[in-house]
């Protein structure tokens, strides 16, 4: 009997797929089909993945060809595979061709045909409208933001807004080849030609453009602080409902599949009832930046705040007794640096912020059984320890992280938009909102506003 191994995605499955199976199943008698998880799809750069595996399977079997299904869930299991289940003929389609070769010292290795014009990437281009975004803010972060956009499914960057002409002619120099157009004067004409917006303008703007985008039903994903004061935060999340749109904080480690795994881990019970969560964010900017100089509206809390502060609303809740700040100010007037500390019942968690001040950024939640520890950079959460009072046990995790991660970020965007992850677990309202009840402390005592 000629045992035939083939693997695959099969996403939003169509004939592509069908051919290829068929063909498998013809090049012996026995057909063992590979469904890779979203897990391992994540890590080897798929992240636009729009069915579940239980779907995804389901489909390969519905085929007839399969005789046995495994799933695939990590680099190397190719090879266990072959072994386990004495494979002759390893095969996949020609895009892979020469990747797979490797493999041979196992097996015999067949490439077959690519049915040509399909593809789930084309068939998730044709069946979704391409998002048209507009970013607003011309700056170092929309910069980053076009350049993390081309990994996103059907959605393209068309247009940015700037008043202020010399930062725009600036950010024409870096990205002239993905922008179509450019808007100075006129917010809602540039609303008028885009389907979503990307707010990464100065803090005191974030408001009132997320606000006019929402009134235009447009979707909305708006850089931190969302807001200055929890009922603006509480109105612009009401108008997102009620316009049928998406409004979404960009807090990226929020997003981060590391980050998320930390959570569920914190979450599981190993580290025991959770008492201190602790988290830094520091940067040197220069003296002359706009973080530091903007004598209202600079300064380390407004700048880092909603990092440090999401992972403490995510692990401790809202529900806290109080609230303190301290700050080290710069002749200006602006914080260097700010500790602030939160008091809950039964837990306490401190968030540092420095834009003067460098420290180690990590993040830390101390629980009655152990500790977690995220080193620096936590909010790219590529690695963490979970570590005891046996300081030889030690769990090492070292999630899958690609890019700087704001795909991450603009992914969930995206699902959202189009109804695939409507649950929004990873930053609710909810949490956004009491990060800008924190933040309205903060800007009320130090007569902000
Ligand atoms: N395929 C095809 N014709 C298409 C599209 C896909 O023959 N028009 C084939 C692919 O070459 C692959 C299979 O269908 O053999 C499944 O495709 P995907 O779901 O895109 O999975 P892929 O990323 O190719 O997974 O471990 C996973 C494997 O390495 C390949």
């Amino acid at each position: 009997m000629t045992k035939v191994i083939t693997y695959g995605t099969y996403d939003l499955f169509h004939e592509g797929h069908y051919r290829l199976l068929e063909r498998a199943k013809a090049l012996g008698d026995y057909l063992i089909v590979g469904v890779t998880t979203e897990h391992f799809d994540e890590a080897r750069g798929k992240i636009n993945v729009v069915d579940p595996i239980m779907k995804r399977i389901e489909n390969v079997k519905n085929t007839g060809f399969a005789d046995m299904i495994v799933v695939e869930d990590h680099e190397g299991q190719k090879i266990e595979d072959i072994q386990k289940y004495g494979v002759d003929i390893f095969t996949v389609g020609s895009d892979w061709v020469g990747t797979f070769d490797y493999l041979n010292s196992f097996c015999k290795v067949v490439y077959l045909d690519r049915t040509p014009n399909i593809s789930s990437t084309k068939i998730r281009k044709d069946n979704y409208q391409v998002i048209r975004l507009g970013m607003v803010g011309t700056g170092r972060i929309a910069k980053r933001f076009v350049a993390e956009a081309r990994y996103a499914s059907a959605m393209e960057v068309v247009s940015a807004y700037n008043p202020f002409e010399e930062s725009v002619e600036e950010f024409k120099k870096d990205c002239h080849d993905f922008l179509l157009s450019y808007e100075t004067k006129d917010y809602e004409k540039f609303l008028a030609g885009i389907d979503a917006v990307y707010i990464a303008s100065t803090h005191e703007t974030h408001y009132d453009y997320a606000k006019r985008a929402l009134l235009a039903g447009k979707h909305v994903l708006c850089e931190k602080p969302l807001a200055f004061t929890k009922a603006e935060s509480e109105e612009l999340y009401a108008l997102a409902k009620s316009h049928h749109v998406v409004l979404m904080e960009g807090i990226k480690a929020a997003y981060c599949p590391g980050f998320q795994q930390l959570l569920n881990v914190v979450q599981s019970g190993k580290i025991g009832e959770i008492r201190d969560v602790e988290a830094c964010f520091t940067r040197i900017a220069a003296e002359d930046s706009r973080e530091r100089s903007d004598a209202k509206y600079g300064g380390a809390f407004l700048e880092f705040g909603g990092n440090a502060l999401m992972p403490i609303i995510k692990i401790l809740g809202a529900d806290y007794e109080s609230v303190s700040f301290d700050s080290i100010d710069n002749a200006l007037g602006t914080d260097d640096y700010t500790k602030v500390q939160i008091r809950y019942k039964n837990a306490m968690a401190t968030a540092k912020t420095g834009m003067a001040v460098k420290s180690e950024g990590q993040l830390v939640v101390a629980g009655t059984k152990g500790y977690v520890i995220a080193q620096s950079p936590w909010w790219l959460t590529q690695k963490f320890d979970v570590r005891y009072e046996d300081e030889t046990k030690i769990d090492h995790y070292e999630p899958h992280f690609i890019g700087d991660g704001l795909r991450y970020e603009i992914n969930e965007f995206l699902g959202k938009i189009r109804g695939n992850s409507t649950s929004g677990y990873k930053l609710t309202a909810g949490e956004s909102i009491a990060i800008t009840a924190i933040t309205e402390e903060f800007v009320r005592r130090r007569g902000i506003i």
